[in-house]
């Protein structure tokens, strides 16, 4: 079925990246709300799934927060279990992935192995298909050239413009992906 951001429907997200690249703090700001635990340690501050829901600009927004796989100890038989289990969580419906990428550091090989990683254990190319994300040409390229710069320090005013903005790119993606959901 067609997703239409006009109905009723809830919008869902998925949040993916390396670790302490403000994926929680980006979700708190898409809901409004601090609901995801945030942190500047060494480990993850996120170690498992994690989805809270809320009402965003009159739509019903769910949102998934995500670890970073590579940053959690795990074989790649357990971080392809751990994947998987997100896959049956965030099912059948998630409207977008949102890639967390910092602005403000160099995007390093190292982290380009990290999303290899994840879009590896995602499996076939669904992961990429509502992917949306920062300025890289490899990755911008996995994703449609779709991207929203979020600077989750910023006013009060330009994160809503920028959460607007954001609704607005997966709006215009699901015109094009209907009937395809994220796996
Ligand atoms: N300067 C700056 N700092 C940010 C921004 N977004 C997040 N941070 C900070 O970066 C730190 C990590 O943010 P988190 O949201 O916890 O990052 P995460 O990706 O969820 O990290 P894990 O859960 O550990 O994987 C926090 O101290 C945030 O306040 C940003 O846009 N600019
Ligand atoms: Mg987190």
């Amino acid at each position: 079925m067609a997703m239409s951001l006009d109905s009723d429907q809830e919008l869902r997200l998925v949040l993916i990246g390396k670790t302490g690249n403000g994926k929680s703090t980006l979700g708190n700001i898409l809901l409004g709300r601090q609901l995801f635990p945030t942190g500047r340690s060494i480990a993850s501050t996120t170690l498992k799934l994690v989805t809270e829901s809320g009402n965003v600009q009159g739509k019903r927004l769910k949102v998934f927060d995500t670890p970073d796989v590579s940053n959690m100890d795990l074989s790649e038989d357990e971080a392809q279990r751990e994947v998987a289990a997100w896959k049956t969580m965030t099912s059948p419906d998630a409207h977008a992935t949102l890639l967390a990428v910092r602005c403000d550091v160099r995007y390093t090989r190292e982290e380009h192995q990290i999303f290899l990683l994840l879009k590896k254990l995602w499996g076939g190319n669904s992961l990429c298909k509502r992917l949306v994300c920062p300025e890289l040409q490899s990755v911008l390229k996995d994703a449609g050239r779709r991207y929203v710069v979020f600077n989750n320090n910023a006013s009060e005013e330009e994160k809503t413009e920028r959460v607007l903005q954001l609704l607005q790119v997966v709006e215009n993606m699901s015109k094009f992906l209907d009937e395809d959901p994220v796996r």
